[in-house]
């Protein structure tokens, strides 16, 4: 942590009153904002041209934010009406670059701190990309396929007049996975008769990349491997908890099992599995045919392979060595965090986005234990992305080999930055690290740029 003298910690605090009031009722947005305030003011003190140009006051108001309606029939021919969203947050270094999410409780602040978080990470990844983040309220949970695809449909009819390949370039996030992409992709090139690299997560025979699916779970799991390296520990034998069951808690568990670690949880909004003997492959395909193909509740997992089922319950109170919170922001809060750090845990690599509260991520900065702040360690996702949008403007596709070697490639070197920003004495704080290297990328653009 780079030290708080008072003048920084009352500088902070001014910053913070003056984001609040200009973003009333935006506590997410706020919390994502004071996260990077504290670690890169002090930076900034150190190097007043970021100052001068008010590089931070830029940030956090978003280049653009497009708000919208999207109407769209039901089965029943009933009209229904969602909300639409795209914050366009930074293009200093590149297209707004960011997923989509559609979950009911999206809303103005979740999505801005999604995009403010994503600026930095993208940059974190090596790769030209700026930041961007959309979504709606909509739920796709128990809809019909033809109900997702007329939702979509009506999304992208909006959403369309405001990307492109070289301009924003959405994705996936909770509730958008291979299926949404598809008719989001389908409708977009119908409107605009053009066959381009407009989204990311595309099927493999459309445009899209090989490993992209893996991606985040994967690059969290090398992320974390860097991590123990430099305690001279690995993943072998090690006990994993994992939450979500979705797209970035599967290929986490993927990628652990392979390296011979040990994941005993997996959940979902309703609650945990937990199987002390260890989730074995066959295991896991019974859970990605479940949450990917019947759309069913976890619980079901538990009675097909005769676990322990926790209904309302996070996995957060299981003995582990390595915490993998994958299903969403703000799921291990202090008393988690302390009970975590007292069944003995070591790490803590976030999959998700934001999922430590303030006092969590204060309770494992203190016990100085192995803590990646997501925007460090789920940046394998948004990278591959990056990776498939090269292949697409080149029209060829890499091998699962290159592109995975690629991965890791970047999760060692935004390990690297971390590192570099990051280190005081023998200690790493990812926290800053990640904070004050993604942020030093944009803010020289920002400054190359002029006042723009
Ligand atoms: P999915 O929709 O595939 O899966 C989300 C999982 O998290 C589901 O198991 C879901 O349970 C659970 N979940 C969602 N919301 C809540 C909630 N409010 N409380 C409890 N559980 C919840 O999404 P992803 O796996 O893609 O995303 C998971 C996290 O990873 C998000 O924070 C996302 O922003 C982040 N992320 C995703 C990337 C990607 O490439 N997909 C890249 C980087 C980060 P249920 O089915 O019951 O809702
Ligand atoms: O939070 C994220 O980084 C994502 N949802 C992935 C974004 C992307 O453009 O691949």
């Amino acid at each position: 942590m780079i030290k708080k003298g008072g003048g920084v910690s009352k500088r902070i605090e001014e910053f913070m009153e003056k984001v609040t009031a200009k973003n009333p009722g935006e506590p997410e947005f706020h919390q994502a904002v004071r996260e990077v305030a504290e670690s890169v003011m002090p930076f900034i003190e150190k190097n007043p041209r970021y100052q001068e140009n008010k590089i931070l006051e830029r940030m956090v108001e978003p280049e653009r934010t497009i708000m919208f309606r999207v109407p769209w029939l039901d089965d029943q021919g009933e009209i229904q009406i969602n909300k639409g969203y795209r914050i366009e947050m930074n293009s200093a270094i590149g297209p707004y670059k960011g997923g989509i999410r559609f979950h009911p409780s999206v809303n103005l602040s979740i999505l801005k701190f999604l995009a403010f978080e994503q600026v930095f990470k993208n940059s974190l990844t090596t790769l030209p990309m700026g930041g961007g983040k959309g979504g709606s309220d909509f739920d796709p949970k128990g809809k019909s396929d033809n109900e997702v695809m007329r939702f979509c449909q009506s999304f992208m009819t909006e959403l369309s007049k405001h990307i492109g390949a070289n301009t924003d370039v959405p994705a996936g996030d909770i509730g958008v996975g291979g299926r949404e992409i598809g008719y989001m992709f389908g409708q977009y090139k119908r409107l605009r008769n053009e066959f381009t690299g407009v989204l990311t997560g595309k099927g493999l025979n459309w445009g899209g990349s090989l490993i992209r699916p893996e991606a985040t779970g994967y690059g969290c799991v090398y992320f974390v491997q860097e991590m123990l390296k430099t305690r001279g520990e690995s993943l072998k034998g090690k006990v994993c908890a994992v939450s979500g069951a979705g797209n970035v808690a599967q290929y986490t568990v993927e990628k652990l099992i392979q390296l011979g670690a040990k994941v005993v949880t997996l959940s979902d909004s309703n609650g945990f599995i937990y199987d002390e003997a260890g989730i074995d492959h066959k295991e896991l395909k019974c859970v990605m045919d479940l949450k990917n193909v019947r759309r069913g509740r976890i619980k079901d997992c538990a009675k097909e392979f005769s676990c322990k089922y926790f209904d309302n319950k996070k996995p957060w109170d299981v003995k582990c060595d390595i915490a993998f919170p994958s299903a969403t922001q703000n799921e291990i809060n202090e008393s988690d965090a302390k009970t975590l750090l007292k069944n003995g845990c070591i790490a803590v690599g976030e999959g998700a986005n934001m999922p430590t509260t303030p006092e969590g991520v204060e309770v494992f900065q203190k016990a100085k234990i192995l803590y990646a702040p997501g925007k460090a360690s789920n940046a394998g996702g948004v990278a591959t992305s990056g990776l498939e949008m090269s292949q697409n403007s080149m029209r060829l596709s890499w091998s699962r080999e290159e592109v995975d070697k690629k991965l890791n490639e970047i999760m060692v070197a935004i390990h690297e930055q971390c590192v570099r920003y990051g280190k005081e004495n023998k200690h790493v704080d990812y926290v800053t690290g990640a904070n004050v290297a993604g942020f030093v990328k944009v803010a020289d653009a920002m400054i190359d740029h002029g006042l723009v």
